[in-house]
């Protein structure tokens, strides 16, 4: 009962196919759209980039953190071939954290566009997430190899964090020498397990702290008029909410030092470091 006065069969098929294509078409552009918003306010928010030598267990440290089973884990060398972006929640805030291809010596040929993709991700990021694997006698080999390739992709001034991963494999005696050793190093190391529950809590906190420190939650006052000045603030701080008082906008938001600088000299009152309601 679907073909019009006069249609044959063809061309019955053919005029519902065109209305498929047309809704297809339509979806798609509220896609993309969708796309477009998400990747506009992901730009706003913290971003750490999981970075070390290949089988390090980044993918795992980032399937632990998110509770991710679509992350592909192997105990092979470059499991990972493109980056990939989750959510994660460290308490009051959100990070994204990335997960990389795995970085080795003599980068073999056939990897090199991943690399490039890799490369595009750490660019971004507040916070590299150096991880290494403590379960391997050469570690420290790899470091430095890690660290090369950083200078190498021009981020080795990136603010990073040492992750100290697979310290299941240490005996108790062993980690406790590691800890003391690298506590005398660097400051802020973390020591963590991906495969045992509750064992990646230390990088957690570590991600709050660095977030906290980072982009302080504060409240912005500017004028309600001025939208300049709130665009600036949308495009470069994480909006958490805004309310009106009388002709003031009162916001707040998570701002970094050099957007709070500028919003001040735009002509906005900043208070950095608000406490966060319950
Ligand atoms: N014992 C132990 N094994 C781990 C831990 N984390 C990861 N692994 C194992 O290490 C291997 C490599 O883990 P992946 O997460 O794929 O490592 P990756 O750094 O993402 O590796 P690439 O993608 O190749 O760079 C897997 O067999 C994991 O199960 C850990 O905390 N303890
Ligand atoms: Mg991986």
């Amino acid at each position: 009962g679907m073909r019009g006065p006069g249609e044959t069969q063809l061309e019955t098929d053919r005029r519902l196919i065109n209305q498929r294509i047309k809704l297809l078409k339509e979806r798609l552009r509220d896609v993309q759209k969708g796309r477009v918003v998400q990747r506009q306010s992901r730009q706003r928010e913290f971003k750490a980039s999981l970075v070390g030598y290949t089988n390090a267990g980044k993918s795992s440290i980032l399937a632990g953190l998110t509770g991710g089973r679509d992350i592909f884990i192997e105990d092979r060398l470059f499991a990972t071939l493109d980056p990939l972006t989750r959510e994660v929640d460290v308490g009051e805030a959100k990070v994204l954290v990335t997960d990389t291809v795995g970085f080795i010596r003599k980068l073999p040929h056939h990897l090199v566009a991943s690399f490039r993709a890799t490369l595009e991700e750490t660019a971004e990021a507040d916070l590299l997430l150096h991880v290494v694997d403590a379960g391997q006698p050469t570690w420290e080999e790899q470091r430095i190899v890690v660290e090369q390739v950083l200078e190498e992709l021009g981020v080795g001034d990136r603010p990073r964090l040492l992750v100290f991963n697979k310290i299941d494999l240490l005996s108790e005696e062993d980690l406790l020498a590691l800890q003391e050793r690298i506590g005398r190093l660097v400051k802020g190391a973390v020591f963590v397990s991906a495969l045992h529950e509750g064992g990646l809590e230390p990088l957690r906190r570590a991600l709050g702290t660095a977030i906290r420190s980072r982009r302080p939650l504060s409240e912005i006052r500017l004028s309600a008029g001025d939208g300049k000045l709130l665009a600036e603030l949308h495009r470069g701080g994480e909006v958490i909410d805004q309310r009106t008082d009388g002709d003031t906008l009162v916001i707040r938001a998570r701002v970094d030092d050099a957007l709070a600088g500028r919003l001040r000299r735009g002509g906005a009152e900043v208070i950095a470091g608000i406490k966060t309601p319950a």
